[in-house]
């Protein structure tokens, strides 16, 4: 947010301290914009490389290899991932890793390689480092899927950390997908790529780079397997990547680069091989099994900042119920906070906040509270006064405490990355839940501070506890946001024990996960922004975090009807389906938008609300494998250069693929099917796969197919579980998983399993496997897709 931007919310809010609020404001911008803090300049640097290898000694799952000016660490672990760390840096600590680093796999030994080389060769990997300290990752096949040339450090000559450059090299018709919420992806193209969470300071569109989230996981497509690489390192840092080219005929192949610069840490790097399946899995168990949001969370979220009072709220609600639209959660943002301090209630405009939450409950809806992590600096605001008590907030060398500028002026801003800090911020939550609130919305967490210490966020010298390491803002900035996160996370845990806690974070990093989701931030109102949030979930996704939906409708301005709907339909589909949108833009109820949009977008909602056990099942699912919810088209057949490139439909589950419309004026779409054969699920005709069909896209819908074979668990008219059976191919069999829980504790649901099959004079067959042989479904079966002819 820029000085305008602000002058011209702070107006916007309307309310009589705004004008006051606004003088403070500035003021202390002004205070603010003299940084004395800073840093040591770097001086002049001395540039190094590994040099030659001089010996090793060997260790479970590999080793150290030492060489003339650094020595590698190298363990392929029990979990098939493999670490190697050099200058002796170890897997811990880190802000990444659920636990403790996971064993190492005895059975991989460091063995002697050609050329003075050493290598490791494991079940599902081989790495082979030369005499020079560059590093392969091979399959077991002996496939070379990415080379770490030797790394580079440049030290300052007066000491302080070393910056430093890893290039490394892929295949030549390899693609590269994560590197946390982008814009410009899911498929990341040509480009330079900043490891800085960041607040745009406005709407961001396509091109706008950093975002609030990045976090350095690459995940890498390629035909002989696809690949996680991970540094795990929270410095400042770039990624530079380049595709490949594969030499048609004659030409040579030229392969796709990386090059990572990182102003400090660690250079340590974990590589996991495989399918994405089995890569996705390999990492949730590195970084921690996702976070299973409570059942609510996974229908309709309506939100707005400034929605004003109680009484706007019950009518919004009441605008739902009117209309018989479902709904299953509000937000209110920093407005219901009085004077815009975090943990508060404006009294005048929210008297009876609890009364409306139960209101609220009883009807189904839970209520969501925005959390910012700045404390008003003001003695006699309890939370200050008790943070200081603690010793809570991030301080600078001199032992002040920083201050920066947000909506509540002057604000101080707990150091996260202490377990004590976290434990007192935790103990907060219990102000919100005798609120009546059931779910938490972390904004403002990069952290922001719309002061200029150059750029909006707290100095680079101020000083972080870094769980006891003690260090500056430079390693602690990227993991600001996962640390708030898990202070939220853990305090309602304690505080709500039997319930799941709802968490979702606008910044975070790698293993964000355990806590909970993310959104995609300010998107901006406009096609391209409807394309960018797909991108955003996707590959937010891939880095492991699959809870995540953008602002329906956009963040700003006002949505013509026809991108309204669009997103309305897409969001329908996404993990977080969430309309929100800034003070100042225009409004976001569905029925805002004229009579033919709302018809549009009640099917959206209830369709939605049909398919909650499917999502509910995505979620458990999630959970134990770490495969996100929506995934690209290629994640069953990543060998398919085709959709490797499609970026503009997704499969939801292993069940479903949904093609949003992304372009205005479309009433038709292409779409790049997967092999198999797939079903329209509004019109029941067939589509055979691989390849492009054309299908109907009419305002009313976007195209959704289901696999055949597919059993997706729906809500049926009754609110009971039917399983919605889509008849397999002839020939072919099916099958399907469903985890039945509607509710917000522990208990854990089992997972049944149903086949699918045709059988002769019975037509199609439906079962529940069991380890005692197979029974009848225990829920009433639908077969669809019967007698649909198959279309190329
Ligand atoms: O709390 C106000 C907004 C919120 O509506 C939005 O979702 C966040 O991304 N918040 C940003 C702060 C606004 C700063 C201009």
């Amino acid at each position: 947010m820029d000085g305008r931007d602000l002058v011209r919310s702070m107006k916007a809010v309307g309310s009589a301290g705004a004008a006051q609020r606004l003088r403070t404001v500035r003021a202390a911008w002004r205070r603010r914009r003299a940084d004395a803090g800073g840093l040591p300049a770097r001086g002049t640097e001395r540039a190094r490389v590994p040099g030659q290898v001089q010996e090793v000694e060997p260790a479970p799952g590999g080793g150290t290899v030492r060489f003339s000016r650094s020595e590698l660490r190298i363990r392929v672990t029990v979990s098939g991932a493999v670490f190697w760390g050099w200058d002796g840096a170890e897997p811990e600590p880190s802000y990444a890793l659920a636990g403790r680093c996971p064993e190492a796999d005895p059975r991989a030994v460091l063995e002697p390689d050609k050329d003075g080389g050493w290598r490791v060769v494991a079940e599902r990997v081989t790495v082979v480092i030369s005499r020079h300290g560059a590093i392969e990752v091979r399959t077991p096949g002996g496939v070379t899927l990415r080379r770490d040339l030797p790394p580079r450090w440049w030290e300052p000559q007066h000491g302080g950390p070393g910056r430093w450059m890893q290039r490394s090299e892929v295949a030549a018709d390899a693609r590269f997908f994560g590197l946390g919420g982008r814009a410009s992806g899911p498929r990341l193209r040509e480009g330079t790529y900043r490891l800085w969470n960041t607040d745009p300071g406005h709407a961001f569109d396509r091109g706008d780079d950093p975002l609030y989230l990045t976090m350095p996981v690459q995940l890498v497509v390629a035909d002989a397997a696809t690949h996680l690489a991970f540094h795990d390192t929270s410095w400042d840092g770039t990624v530079t990547l380049r595709e490949g080219e594969e030499g048609a005929g004659s030409g040579h192949d030229r392969a796709g680069t990386s090059e990572l610069r990182m102003d400090g840490g660690p250079l340590r790097c974990w590589v996991m091989v495989g399918t994405p399946a089995r890569v996705l899995l390999t990492w949730a168990s590195l970084t921690g099994a996702p976070a299973l949001p409570p059942a609510w969370a996974l229908g309709h979220h309506h939100a707005r900042w400034g929605f004003g009072s109680e009484q706007e709220v019950r009518r919004i609600v009441a605008g739902y119920q009117e209309r018989g639209l479902p709904l299953d959660a509000v937000h209110l943002d920093i407005d219901h906070l009085d004077d815009h301090q975090v943990f508060t209630v404006d009294q005048e405009r929210f008297p009876k906040l609890p009364v409306l939450a139960e209101e609220l409950r009883r009807d189904g809806i839970g209520l969501v509270s925005i959390v910012d992590p700045a404390v008003k600096a003001e003695p006699g605001n309890a939370v200050y006064d008790s943070g200081v008590t603690e010793d809570a907030f991030v301080r600078d060398a001199s032992g002040r405490l920083v201050e920066g500028v947000v909506w509540p002026g002057e604000a101080v801003y707990p150091d996260f990355t202490h377990a004590r800090v976290r434990r007192w911020w935790g103990g907060l939550y219990a102000e919100r839940i005798a609120q009546g609130f059931s779910g938490f919305w972390h904004d403002m967490n990069e952290p922001t501070s719309f002061t200029a210490f150059g750029e909006s966020t707290l100095p680079r010298s101020a000083r972080h506890a870094l769980e006891g390491r003690g260090g500056d803002h430079r390693e602690a900035h990227n993991v600001y946001g996962l640390c708030m996160a898990q202070a939220g996370h853990e305090g309602l845990r304690e505080l709500l024990p039997e319930k799941r806690p709802f968490v979702f974070s606008r910044s975070g990093w790698a293993g964000l996960q355990r806590y909970g989701g993310t959104w995609s931030g300010d998107v901006a109102t406009g096609w391209p922004g409807l394309r960018v949030s797909l991108s955003l979930v996707m590959g937010l996704g891939l880095c492991g975090v699959p809870y995540s939906g953008p602002d329906v409708g956009g963040y700003d301005g006002s949505p013509s009807p026809e991108l309204y709907l669009r997103w309305f339909q897409l969001g329908a589909y996404l993990p977080l389906f969430r309309t929100h949108a800034s003070l100042r833009a225009g409004r976001r109820e569905p029925w805002e938008f004229g009579a033919e949009v709302l018809e549009h977008a009640r099917v959206a909602l209830v369709e939605r609300r049909r398919l909650l056990p499917y999502f509910m099942t995505l979620a458990h699912l999630a959970r134990r494998t770490g495969a996100p919810y929506v995934r690209p088209l290629w994640w069953g057949s990543p060998e398919d250069r085709a959709l490797r490139d499609c970026e503009d439909a997704f499969l939801l589950g292993d069940c479903l693929l949904v093609a949003p419309v992304l372009d205005p004026g479309t009433d038709r779409r292409a779409v790049q099917l997967p092999r198999g054969l797939w079903y329209d699920t509004a019109t029941g005709k067939a589509y055979e796969g691989s390849g492009q069909v054309l299908v109907d896209a009419p305002l009313a819908r976007i195209p959704v197919l289901a696999r055949a074979g597919a059993v997706i668990p729906v809500r049926g008219e009754d609110g009971s579980l039917e399983l919605e059976v889509w008849a397999p191919a002839r020939g072919r069999t099916g099958g399907g998983l469903v985890v039945q829980d509607a509710g917000d504790g522990w208990e854990e649901p089992e997972v049944e399993r149903y086949a699918a099959r045709w059988e002769a004079g019975r037509g199609v067959v439906v079962e529940r496997e069991g380890e005692d042989g197979v029974r009848e479904p225990s829920h009433p079966v639908r077969v669809r897709g019967l007698g649909g002819e198959p279309q190329t």
